[in-house]
This record gives structure tokens, C-alpha cells and sequence, in this order.
């Protein structure tokens, strides 16, 4: 990695901005090499930016992931919006990830006339589907104004090298924004959070899966403490599952992506419509 004085050396940010489940995250951590950030096949799962670096000889690039910009059903959706819209101000090239499976929407088109100044068009996912299906995507893209188009599998990584070298020459002069060996990605106890809520959301359905948000609100290592807050009562029990079987799995899979000996405790605790809440918002993302 370059010194900090190298005059050669560049750095910047490149924001991934998309629908919700575009793929953004999966492509991230890809990109990055290893899970900054989690992942699930239902909407909404990123709720706050996370960032992760890519080291290349002579830059860094600082990936930017942002949650999925929708129209908005109440605050929460509200509130993922700004967080999306604030977490790309600034950076030096934006990606607006479509996915290759889901036809171009209204939501896409919004997007791209937000995103003015430089970016390109992702299309991602594409070993789901033919050949043909993702030049229609192209295609159907093509007057987004986009300056580059790049079709992509996080799955494969087809494609990922041009998209690489394409945002490399687009990084300014400067030194890494992450010395060498500065963590990325999101604070332990918040990444925690998220692990428990990645494994809440493989397992749930519905509208459960939004209604749900954890938070650590105890971290004496090996002593975690980790709250899952539901809008309900009746989905205390969903959650919990039987004989508390739903909980243990989840707190089994969480740890084994921890450092060893970590004792995770979950306790679920229901406030009533956090979702629509402002205050709850601003109390519980704070
Ligand atoms: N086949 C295939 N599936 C993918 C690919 N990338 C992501 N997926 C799947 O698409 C779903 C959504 O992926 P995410 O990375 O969570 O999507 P996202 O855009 O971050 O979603 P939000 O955070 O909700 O906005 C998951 O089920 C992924 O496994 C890909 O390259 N190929
Ligand atoms: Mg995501």
C-alpha cells in the first residue's frame, strides 16, 4: 500500500445505490473481499451506510453501501431514503445497481435524475438470467445517461474486473482514507446487531422481516447483549419461536461468525410502531 506522502497515490469513494435487493450489498462485499455488510433476499435489509476498502497498488478505493431507495411507506422508509441520498453526497463516482432479474421501473429512472455528475449503470445478477435478457436490460437503460454500463454477477464475479478498473481511474490524487489497518466496515457492537438480524431474516416472513430491529445495548466480552425489537406482541412469540428454538438458532449461527467465546444473549422486547415513529427513529439509529 502506498505511504501517506507517495504525491502518486489516489483515493476516493464510490457509492452503489439501487432498489431494494438490487444487490448492492452482495456486490460490495465482493468487491471488498470479505461481508461488511449482511445480506438477505428481502427488502429493506440494509438500513445504514457501510463502508469497505479496496486496496489496489497505488489507490484505495472506499466502497459505499447504502440501503435501497423506494417509495416510501412510512418513516423508516422515509429515513432509509435520506440515509441512501446523504451517504452518496460527495463521493467521486456513484454505481446505480439494477438488477438484470427485475424490470427497469420508476424507481430506477428517479434514481438516475438524482444522481447527477458522474455515474454508471450496474447491471447486476446477471447469471439469473440469458444473455438476451440482460442486452434488454442494457438496452432498456440506455438513455438513463449513465457514463459507463457494466454487466456484473456477484455470484461469479463476471465482470467485476472492468467495474474495477473502470472507478480506479476515476479516484483523485490523495492518501487512503484507511490507513493500513483501520478497520472498515461498522462498529462491533452494530455489526453484531446486524449478524442477529441477517439470521432473523432468513428465517422469517412476511412482513415480519420489517418490523424487526436489534441493537447491542450491553458489550462486556464475552458478554453480549443484544436486543431484537419487534412492533407487536404477537410477533414476540414468532420471533422467540418454539421453546425458544427460532432464537437459538439464530444466536448459534451469529456466533460462529464472531471471535470465539462469545456469549450472545438475545432478549426480544416489543415497541409498539418504532416504524412510524420519528423519535424512535432518531432514539434507536442514533
Ligand atoms: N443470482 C444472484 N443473486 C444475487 C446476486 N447478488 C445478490 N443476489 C441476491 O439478491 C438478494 C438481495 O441481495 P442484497 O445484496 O441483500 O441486495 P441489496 O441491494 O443490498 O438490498 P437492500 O439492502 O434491501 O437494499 C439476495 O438474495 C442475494 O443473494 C448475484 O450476483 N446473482
Ligand atoms: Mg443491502
Amino acid at each position: 500500500m502506498g505511504e501517506a506522502a507517495d504525491p502518486e497515490f489516489r483515493s476516493g469513494f464510490v457509492a452503489f445505490l439501487g432498489r431494494p435487493n438490487a444487490g448492492k450489498s452482495t456486490l460490495v462485499n465482493r468487491l471488498c473481499g470479505r461481508k461488511v455488510s449482511i445480506v438477505s433476499d428481502k427488502s429493506q435489509t440494509t438500513r445504514r451506510p457501510v463502508q469497505g476498502v479496496l486496496n489496489r497498488a497505488g489507490c484505495q478505493i472506499v466502497l459505499v453501501d447504502t440501503p435501497g431507495v423506494n417509495k416510501p411507506r412510512n418513516e423508516l422508509g422515509r429515513h432509509l431514503n435520506s440515509t441512501a441520498e446523504e451517504a452518496a453526497e460527495g463521493v467521486d463516482v456513484a454505481c446505480l445497481v439494477l438488477d438484470a432479474s427485475a424490470p427497469l421501473g420508476r424507481g430506477d429512472r428517479f434514481l438516475a435524475e438524482r444522481l447527477q455528475g458522474r455515474f454508471a449503470v450496474v447491471v447486476s445478477k446477471i447469471d439469473k438470467v440469458s444473455r438476451r435478457a440482460v442486452l434488454g436490460q442494457l438496452e432498456a437503460a440506455g438513455d438513463l445517461g449513465a457514463d459507463a454500463y457494466f454487466p456484473v454477477s456477484a455470484f461469479t464475479g463476471d465482470g467485476l474486473d472492468l467495474l474495477v478498473d473502470y472507478v480506479d481511474r476515476l479516484m483523485p490524487a490523495g492518501p487512503p482514507y484507511y490507513p493500513e489497518g483501520a478497520p472498515d466496515g461498522l462498529p462491533r457492537e452494530v455489526e453484531t446487531a446486524e449478524l442477529v438480524r441477517e439470521q432473523l431474516l432468513a428465517v422469517m416472513r412476511d412482513e415480519l422481516p420489517y418490523s424487526i430491529l436489534t441493537r447491542v445495548t450491553d458489550w462486556r466480552w464475552p458478554y453480549i447483549r443484544c436486543e431484537i425489537i419487534v412492533e407487536r406482541e404477537s410477533q414476540r412469540g414468532i420471533v422467540v419461536g418454539k421453546r425458544g428454538e427460532t432464537l437459538k438458532k439464530v444466536g448459534t449461527a451469529v456466533r460462529l461468525q464472531m471471535p470465539e467465546g462469545a456469549y450472545l444473549d438475545l432478549r426480544v422486547r416489543v415497541e409498539r410502531d418504532w416504524q412510524n415513529s420519528p423519535e424512535a427513529l432518531k432514539r434507536l439509529f442514533g
